[in-house]
């Protein structure tokens, strides 16, 4: 990557749904016309709403992946997480008013990573 005189120049760009149900957030943080984050916002007819951010490497692919729904009430939440971008939830957190307890994701033959691994990079 050669970003020698590259004007970073932040641009967002938000669209709201007719019904105003629907929110949606692009993200170009460094301005090279490559959207890097996507934030929907959607407000359910029963009164929840799920937020759904997706973060973008600069050829388009998924990167990361959260997924938030919140309970009508707002006394509950439950965040899923893809960490890698390859499609799969890797961790699930539910939130509620009292406490927090992490769900284990499903032991199931999708999963190329397991959650208890440490994510090292080198
Ligand atoms: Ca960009
Ligand atoms: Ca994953």
């Amino acid at each position: 990557m050669d970003g020698a005189g590259t004007v970073l120049r932040e641009r967002t760009v938000n669209e709201t749904s007719a019904d105003g149900r629907i929110v949606k957030l692009s993200r170009d943080a460094n301005g090279d016309g490559v959207v890097d984050r996507v934030k929907d916002m959607v407000q359910h007819v029963d009164g929840s709403t799920t937020i759904d951010v997706r973060d973008f490497n600069p050829s388009g692919g998924i990167t990361s992946r959260t997924v938030t729904t919140k309970s009508a009430d707002g006394r509950s939440s439950t965040a899923q997480q893809d960490l890698d971008g390859d499609g799969i939830y890797d961790r699930s957190t539910v939130h509620t008013s009292a406490t927090m307890l992490m769900v284990p994701p499903r032991s199931g033959s999708n999963s190329i990573r397991s959650a208890t691994e440490p994510a090292t990079v080198q």
